[in-house]
């Protein structure tokens, strides 16, 4: 059984007193590796390794940090096929999606921060005001500094592991800062893997760490380390909240990208068959278990019914089953304790007077590929006839659950849009120039994708609006939160 190691101070090590977890492979529910169960002792010895590491780190030229990052992204690139499996091992997606997507998106993760620190500029105001005696000028000149946190923590989900782990790791790293990371305890394995790319490209010991275990048993003591000053958290609502609450008596910087019950609108004047095709990845992508998932489909009366009944006869044809199998579209859930989440909530749903128009149950024993049997496999499920206002509609579900619900016109797409307490990502899907610009205004919400969905550019502000999140990630929204600036003003 592969046994999966903490990388601390440039070394894989297991957990100071030896404890592990189990690591079970969700398409089969089958154990396949085991993680350190780490702890306050292990994160303190890699917080201490990294303080070490801080000084010659952030005193590096950025040529060179760039040069090192980039090293690591060549190597991503290179081990793209045992990433990839390990990836999809793990989470249950379907090893073409994480080959197409997540770990090809890791590797520009480190590119782009790479390079993005060799054409930083800073910046400079010029002061020409007039002396307390209203007559003698007054001038000086203010410059920014902006200098790495120290040492970074860095808190990763399981739904995009390596993917959303390299997203945070290549700024805190390409700005200065050393980190100590702590990917989710359900997906380790790439985590492990990058460490062992990182020790190949040559990183100096202790500018990375790796921490792995349990939210509460390594995470909180991250999260509470007096010589962590800056943590960016990725995961859900109230994971985040607890996180804030232990982390603002510290006065530590944090970023928090959170949940979602993100909506996609169509209007009728849309392009049918493309909103219908993106309607169905941007639904059941990764099980819908992505943070930019919609769950909450409105449609524009006039052709709700029709756009319903293709998207249901859609959603019957995904192909559910290995994941290792090329031709398959929908892999396992992430866990047995996730599947459960779901199920409850659909079950929830139904005793709520949802009509369930397709899914609605685990996937029957008998359907699935001998090797998948005890696996964690949910029927993509599409949901109508529910109350905007009742559970179902108002919290993450993070599954393969969406529902549909009609609108009228653009006021009342907008109160159904905005009416939850989240704000992450709407898709919006019409031919009305005039109409989408009115209406991205007027959404809640922290990306606003027009006739299209996921369409990533790195450059972009990442995060989202009320208690989906605090602060942005990507481009310059990153490589700020990772480092503090400082006025310096010079009397001329
Ligand atoms: O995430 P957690 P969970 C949502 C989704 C999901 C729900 C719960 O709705 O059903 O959250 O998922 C670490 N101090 N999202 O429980 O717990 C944990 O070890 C410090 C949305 O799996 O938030 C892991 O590394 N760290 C989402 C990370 O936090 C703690 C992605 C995320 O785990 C901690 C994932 C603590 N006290 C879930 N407790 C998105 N928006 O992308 C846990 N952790």
């Amino acid at each position: 059984m592969r046994q999966i190691l903490n990388y601390i101070d440039g070394r894989l090590t297991p957990s100071a007193k030896g404890r592990v977890l189990d690591n079970v492979e969700p398409a089969t529910g089958q154990v396949f590796s085991t993680l350190p169960n780490s702890d306050a002792d292990d994160v303190n010895a890699a917080v201490l390794a990294a303080q070490r590491a801080f000084p010659a780190w952030n005193n590096s030229p950025p040529a060179e940090r760039s040069r090192i990052l980039l090293r690591i992204a060549d190597l991503i690139d290179s081990n793209l096929d045992a990433l990839a499996l390990a990836e999809s091992t793990d989470t249950g997606k379907p090893l073409s999606l994480a080959r197409e997507v997540d770990i090809p998106r890791s590797a520009s993760n480190f590119r782009f921060f790479a390079t993005a620190i060799l054409h930083t500029d800073s910046a400079m105001h010029e002061t020409r005001d007039l002396e307390p005696d209203g007559i003698t000028p007054r001038r000086a000149i203010n410059y920014t500094l902006r200098s790495p946190r120290g040492v970074a923590g860095l808190i990763s989900p399981w739904n995009l592991p390596l993917y959303l782990l390299s997203w945070k790791i290549a700024p805190a790293l390409a700005t200065g800062n050393t980190a100590v990371a702590k990917p989710s305890e359900m997906t380790p394995l790439t985590a492990f893997m990058l460490s062992e790319l990182c020790v190949k490209a040559g990183l100096p010991a202790g500018v990375l760490n790796i921490v792995h275990g349990t939210g509460p048993g390594a995470g909180q003591p991250l999260v509470t380390h007096p010589h962590v000053p800056a943590i960016s958290f990725t995961g859900g609502t109230s994971t985040g909240a607890t996180l804030s609450a232990a982390a603002a008596p510290m006065f530590k910087r944090l970023s928090l990208e959170l949940g979602g019950k993100n909506p996609s609108i169509i209007f009728d004047d849309a392009d049918i068959d493309e909103a219908l095709a993106t309607t169905l990845n941007s639904s059941f992508r990764n099980q819908g278990q992505i943070c930019l998932c919609a769950s909450r489909v409105l449609v524009h009366k006039p052709i709700y019914a029709k756009f319903v009944e293709r998207l249901t006869a859609a959603t019957k044809a995904l192909r559910i089953g290995d994941p290792f199998e090329p031709a398959t579209q929908q892999g396992s859930l992430n866990s047995a304790a996730h599947l459960g989440k779901v199920a409850a909530a659909v079950d929830n749903a139904r005793t709520l007077g949802a009509q369930v128009l397709c899914g609605g149950r685990k996937v029957p024993k008998d359907q699935l590929p001998p090797r998948c049997k005890e696996g964690y496999f949910y029927e993509p499920t599409i949901l109508a006839g529910l109350d905007p206002a009742c559970v179902t509609e108002q919290e993450e579900i993070f599954g393969p659950v969406i529902s549909v619900t009609p609108f009228d016109d653009e006021a009342h797409a907008l109160r159904l849009a905005n009416g939850t307490r989240y704000g992450l990502a709407t898709t919006l899907w019409t031919s009305n120039l005039s109409r989408a610009h009115r209406v991205a205004e007027q959404l809640e919400s922290g990306i606003v994708w027009i006739n299209c969905w996921m369409l990533r550019d790195l450059r972009t502000p990442f995060g989202g609006v009320k208690h989906s999140g605090v602060g942005r990630e990507g481009g310059q929204e990153a490589l700020r939160f990772f480092t503090e600036p400082k006025n310096v003003c010079i009397r001329l």
